[in-house]
């Protein structure tokens, strides 16, 4: 059994980002991201404060727009289209959930796609499913990278998708069906989740259900991606992989800490330059 290192694959990314990012600075362009959190969800402000430090070590400029709970749609409207106007922002990010009174749609239709880093724009999302070049969802998009820094091809193989969100099981089959794999999706209200995961070369999980794929749900040698992200009441952060009694069965797995979450930032971060990069083209 071998471990996907993912905070080390995006430890040597953001090594690469800030050098790019230096390169960009020399020919006058300082890559710029602008991150949207509101409310005071703990778990979220985490999130943000992560994404501002990896920015700030890569050299790119960030600025948090922090608001309340309280705040209306059009006040939040009003904050993306200064940042769609905005030359130094190559990136807006709105970091989700929104609170229930926001048409989070809504949002995320008024960022400029050629600003919307999180590539949840239906614009590119339709590129993406298209296979088209636009912004890929940074966790999907972690998970690509991590194959290929390993040298597992989708190709061909049967994968399975545990969870349908837009943000991450369906761009996540989105990218494995464009590497030519074949993919099961499933979710809440599929029949038999066993017989989809016992079929699977390759399962990715990311629900937010501890213990959800058990060792009798895993064929001998399948490769686990955990995308899941639990916080247990002792503090300790957990996948929805049973991960001491699934290891021993399959030949490569994720960690967590430490495996597709670290990629999520530091494709977010390959996102923004990528941004920067068209902007310069354009001047
Ligand atoms: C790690 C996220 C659920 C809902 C909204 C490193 C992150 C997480 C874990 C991180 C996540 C999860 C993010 C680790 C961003 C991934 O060491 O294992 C980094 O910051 N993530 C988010 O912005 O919104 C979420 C999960």
């Amino acid at each position: 059994m071998i471990i996907l290192d993912g905070k080390k694959l995006s430890d040597k990314i953001r090594e690469n980002v800030k050098k790019e990012v230096d390169e960009l600075q020399k020919s006058g362009t300082t890559p710029g991201l602008a991150v949207i959190l509101v409310g005071n969800d703990p778990a979220s402000a985490a999130y943000v404060n992560m994404k501002s430090r990896a920015c700030k070590e890569a050299g790119i400029y960030s600025i948090a727009h922090e608001m309340p709970d309280s705040i209306s749609q059009e006040n939040i409207l009003d904050i993306i289209h200064m940042m769609n106007k905005n030359p130094n922002i190559d990136g807006i990010l709105v970091q989700l959930p929104l609170p229930k009174h926001i048409d989070t749609t809504a949002i995320l239709e008024a960022i400029d796609p050629n600003k919307d880093v999180d590539g949840f724009h239906p614009y590119n999302v339709g590129r993406v499913v298209a296979g088209l070049d636009g912004f890929i969802p940074a966790t999907p998009y972690g998970v690509m990278e991590l194959l290929k820094e390993y040298e597992i091809d989708p190709k061909g193989k049967n994968v399975c998708v545990v969870g349908a969100s837009n943000i991450v099981g369906k761009p996540m089959a989105t990218l494995l069906l464009n590497a030519n794999a074949t993919v099961d999706i499933c979710h809440i209200y599929t029949k038999d989740l066993k017989a989809h995961t016992l079929n699977a070369d390759i399962i990715c999980v990311g629900v937010g259900v501890v213990n959800l794929i058990k060792e009798d749900m895993v064929k001998d040698g399948a490769i686990i991606i955990d995308i899941g992200i639990n916080r247990l009441e002792n503090g300790k952060l957990v996948g929805d992989v049973d991960f001491e009694n699934v290891a021993s069965k399959c030949s490569y797995i994720t960690p967590v800490p430490g495996g597709v979450g670290p990629m999520t930032i530091a494709m977010l971060l390959e996102n923004t330059i990528k941004s920067a990069k068209n902007r310069k083209q354009k001047a």
